[in-house]
């Protein structure tokens, strides 16, 4: 009996593996391929061959030494302890060097594994690049995945090495570490003044969310159509009544416009591709063309003016005038926000530590 098929529920075939193309240096494919169920569940159950080449070599020997080298500085800092390494190793860095630093070169243990791992990193990104870029070439395709690539390429160079530089200091780059990256980030947009107010920034959040409500407009459509053979693309050019006709009809039943079965291709890939080019130029600008987003906002009148909501009017309070020790809570703050006034926060390159009472009654930071 006819089965209804889609990509979730392939028949699996089983056969001699398809080596696919010829290629012209055969050797530096690695002849291993089979199959497996489970991949084929979600997706083509045969495994290999891959293609490795003296770049994919070298990405893999750089990026795996960088990896090993970030694993080994950060075993060092729990004294060798393995069991520490294990439980702490999401709260474990590997930080760049200090300010006083600037963009000279320190010794090993005062950030100079960090610039270590991170030109073995960007060497292996890099090489992975262009292994993206010559294999479409082999196979006759378009450069369009490695360009999209590049763009997320931009970004990381942004945060590690092309704004730092342009700041003077190693210090500003971004810690490797799974929390300690995550703490960077939220004290560089505190220490910018609210990273919320960057309008690249906001579209590169634009792009993002964009992406995500176009993946699933696409999917969803794709999917809802594939019981009509919508990803059987070839056999919908020249029919009427198929499943691209019928996929566009909708669209344009629902909200007026429809994207072509070529063009929302490109919808999706320009959403991604923005997300980290305006991404990387809202960083790029920070701290070199604009010192306080919220500032700027002000002066370019983004920043709303709220109404007094708590009844006494806010007191301004001088810089360092708080009462008491940074984590105690401050006199006179509204019930609810105390545990949010608990934390503090580290700023970017430095050993200054502020908590959030201190940042908010800093008029620089805009209150
Ligand atoms: C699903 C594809 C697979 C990729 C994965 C990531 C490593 C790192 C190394 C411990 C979608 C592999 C991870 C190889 C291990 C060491 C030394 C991609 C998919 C599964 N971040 N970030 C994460 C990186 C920045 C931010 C997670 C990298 C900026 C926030 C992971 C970079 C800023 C949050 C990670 C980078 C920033 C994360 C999941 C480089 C601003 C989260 C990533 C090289 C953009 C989330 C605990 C993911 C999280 C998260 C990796 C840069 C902000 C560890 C490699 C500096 C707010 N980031 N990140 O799934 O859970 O991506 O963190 O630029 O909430 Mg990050
Ligand atoms: C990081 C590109 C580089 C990655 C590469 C991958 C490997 C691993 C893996 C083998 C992600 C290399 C891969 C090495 C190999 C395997 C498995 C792309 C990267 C090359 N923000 N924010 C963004 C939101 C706030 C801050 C972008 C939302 C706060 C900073 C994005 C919110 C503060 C930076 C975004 C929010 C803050 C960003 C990232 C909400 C913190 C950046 C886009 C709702 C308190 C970055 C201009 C991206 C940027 C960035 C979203 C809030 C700080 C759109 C939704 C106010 C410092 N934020 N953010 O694709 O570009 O990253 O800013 O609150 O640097 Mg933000």
């Amino acid at each position: 009996m006819a089965e209804y098929q889609n990509l979730f529920n392939q028949v699996q075939v089983r056969h001699a593996p398809d080596p696919g193309l010829d290629i012209d240096d055969p050797e530096n494919r690695i002849p291993d391929s089979g199959f497996s169920y489970w991949l084929g569940k979600i997706g083509d159950a045969q495994i290999g061959p891959v293609y490795l080449g003296w770049l994919g070599i070298l990405a893999l020997i750089t990026g795996g030494l960088s990896i090993v080298l970030m694993g080994l500085v950060m075993w060092a800092s729990v004294g060798w302890d393995p069991v520490q390494f294990v439980r702490q190793l999401p709260w474990l860095a590997v930080e760049p060097p200090t300010r006083e630093w600037g963009l000279r070169i320190p010794p090993l243990n005062e950030g100079g594994w960090w610039i270590l791992c991170g030109a073995l990193l960007t060497a292996s990104i890099l090489l992975w690049w262009a292994r993206m870029y010559t294999r479409a070439r082999a196979l006759g395709l378009g450069t369009h995945v490695a360009w999209a690539f590049a763009a997320a390429i931009w970004l990381y160079l942004v945060l590690g090495f092309i704004r730092p530089v342009l700041m003077g200091s190693w210090a500003e780059a971004v810690p490797f570490g799974i929390f300690p990256h995550l703490d960077w980030t939220a004290a560089f947009s505190i220490r910018y003044g609210n990273l919320f107010y960057n309008p690249f920034h906001m579209l590169s959040i634009v792009f993002l969310y964009g992406s995500a409500l176009l993946f699933a407009m696409h999917a969803g459509t794709i999917l809802a159509l594939t019981k009509l053979g919508a990803d059987r693309e070839i056999d919908q050019i020249t029919d009427r009544g198929t499943a691209a006709e019928r996929s566009q009809l909708f669209w344009r039943w629902t909200m007026g416009f429809n994207a072509t079965m070529e063009s929302i291709h490109r919808w999706a890939w320009w959403f991604a591709v923005l997300t980290v080019i305006t991404g990387g130029i809202g960083i790029v600008l920070t701290g070199t063309a604009v010192d306080n987003w919220y500032l700027w906002g002000q002066q370019h009148g983004l920043v709303p003016e709220y109404p007094e909501v708590w009844g006494d009017p806010a007191v301004p309070v001088e810089p360092g005038e708080v009462d008491g020790d940074w984590w105690e809570v401050p006199a006179g703050t509204p019930p609810g926000l105390e545990t949010s006034m608990m934390e503090g926060v580290n700023l970017p390159g430095t050993d200054v530590r502020l908590s959030f009472a201190e940042l908010t009654n800093n008029p620089e930071m805009g209150r």
